[in-house]
């Protein structure tokens, strides 16, 4: 049987704001994401993560629960404003957030669990966007992130090995900057070019401070987190083809071009003209190769053809439908996702092709259609989210061992059922079902099922026998 290496490690995800809760203990301060949540209309059910899995204070059940799940490793993301309230580069920092994840740390090592750490999960402090305008303000916010990416590596860098800047920069600049749906909730067509250069920016620099001054004693690596639905072309006709890579390129050109080429790709370039943000040559020094590894959060495939209006994704027309009228396979209870895993094997091959560096899949996953009105009992039978895994599982497993992709990793999300952004609780993309009137765990079939086929499809290490 076909099987991934000995060393291929995997896990779950999740992020700070979406399972934390007790956003104003241990002297938390309040992040952008409190705020937005706190305007009326912004979250589909009128939640927040004030609660969320409050996994701030059941963070030791929610390491023994990974544990007999068997997962070798745990993603999960620092909440800037528990280490630093008020964010700045002069602004005290919060003994009791560093506390607080040590101790999560290590508890997870003791477990064998290694963490891989996300400093930005979308969770800026509040006071860096209330005093100069946050990500939009390149002189200060640079200086502000590598300060904070600092204090972390310092605090945590003896024991963490696996550093990711950002998680997914597209949703912050599109979804925040340009539709107005995710915190801060600005609608602009140009602010998102210029958050889209000042958290690469920030990103390059941490990474260059980690690389000159910790990554020899601390042995780690660090590297930033894209995101990128497959784009298939609705058939083989030219024009289908040419919308599927502007696909692409507006999904995840727009950085991983600058961070692996060091150009905006062409159409990025004709399409956005003078709103982009020029680099220079000292900035793009810093920018290119500022990754280790090229980490891969991808949940879909979409079916593409020109013709659309939007322009952050370069004027196309998506849907599951293919021309002879079949779906691309089943619907999630968000409209942006179907389950179908050949592109996900074909997406990894782009990705290996055009950019050449090892690729963690740093989040994967499947939220059931209504889910969420079903019992507890019902609802952990998960069928459509074991096909999904099934799916997608199969299709990794191919690319590595077929296509001789270097895929070195793969988290599936979430750990945990949790605080879905602007869609608030009612979807649950979690493993694991929590029942937000007792905070109670409830394993989902899907958790056992990704325990199997690890267990099945990788590896045992060498033994003293087959040396
Ligand atoms: C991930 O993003 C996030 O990293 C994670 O925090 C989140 O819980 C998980 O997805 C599940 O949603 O405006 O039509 O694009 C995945 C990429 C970006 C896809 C936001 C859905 C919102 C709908 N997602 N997008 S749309």
């Amino acid at each position: 049987m076909a099987q991934l290496p000995s060393d291929f490690v995997w896990g779950f995800a999740t992020a700070s704001y979406q399972i934390e809760g007790s956003v104003a203990a241990g002297g938390r301060g309040p992040s952008i994401w409190d705020a937005f949540c706190a305007q009326p209309g912004k979250i589909r059910d009128g939640s927040s993560g004030e609660v969320a899995t409050d996994s701030y204070r059941l963070w030791r059940e929610d390491v023994e629960l990974l544990k007999t799940y068997g997962v070798k490793a745990y993603r999960f993301s620092l909440s800037w404003s528990r280490i630093i309230p008020l964010g700045g580069r002069t602004d005290p920092v919060n003994s009791e957030g560093i506390a607080f994840y040590r101790a999560l740390i290590e508890e997870l090592l003791k477990n064998g669990i290694e963490p891989f750490v996300t400093l930005y999960h979308w969770d800026l402090p509040q006071a860096l966007h209330e005093r100069y305008g946050g990500w939009l303000n390149k002189e200060e916010i640079v200086q502000d992130y590598v300060n904070y990416a600092k204090v972390c590596f310092e605090a945590f860098g003896d024991v963490v090995k696996n550093w990711i800047t950002h998680n997914e920069p597209w949703a912050v600049t599109i979804l925040g900057y340009e539709k107005g749906v995710f915190a801060p909730g600005h609608i602009s067509n140009t602010e998102p070019w210029i958050v889209n250069h000042n958290l690469i920016l920030a990103h390059a620099h941490a990474v260059k401070l980690y690389r000159e001054q910790y990554k020899e004693k601390q042995g780690g690596q660090i590297g930033i987190t894209l995101d990128c639905h497959w784009q298939l072309p609705y058939d083989d006709s030219p024009e289908n083809l040419e919308a599927a890579q502007r696909g692409i390129d507006f999904k995840l050109g727009r950085f991983a071009d600058l961070i692996y080429k060091g150009t905006y790709p062409e159409s990025v370039k004709r399409i956005i003209g003078d709103r982009l943000v020029e680099y220079t040559t000292e900035e793009l020094a810093v920018v290119l190769g500022s990754s280790d590894f090229f980490g891969l959060n991808t949940y879909t495939t979409q079916v593409v053809q020109p013709g659309g209006t939007d322009e952050s994704n370069g004027f196309l027309k998506t849907g599951f439908t293919l021309p002879d009228g079949s779906q691309l396979g089943t619907q999630a209870h968000v409209p942006w996702l179907q389950t179908y895993g050949p592109g996900f094997r074909t997406l990894l091959n782009y990705l290996w092709n055009t950019y050449k560096l090892p690729i963690y899949v740093t989040e994967n996953g499947f939220a059931v259609k209504n889910e969420n009105s079903l019992s507890i009992e019902e609802a952990i039978h998960d069928a459509d989210r074991i096909e999904y895994f099934h799916n997608y599982a199969n299709a990794m497993l191919q690319a590595v061992t077929e296509d001789k992709v270097p895929v070195k990793g793969y988290f599936g999300w979430s750990f945990l059922d949790n605080f879905e952004w602007a869609d608030g609780y009612q979807t649950r993309f979690g493993v694991t079902y929590v029942d937000y009137a007792t905070q109670k765990r409830y394993p989902k079939d899907s958790a056992r099922f990704l325990k199997k086929w690890f267990t099945e499809h990788i590896e045992a290490p060498a033994s003293d026998s087959d040396v």
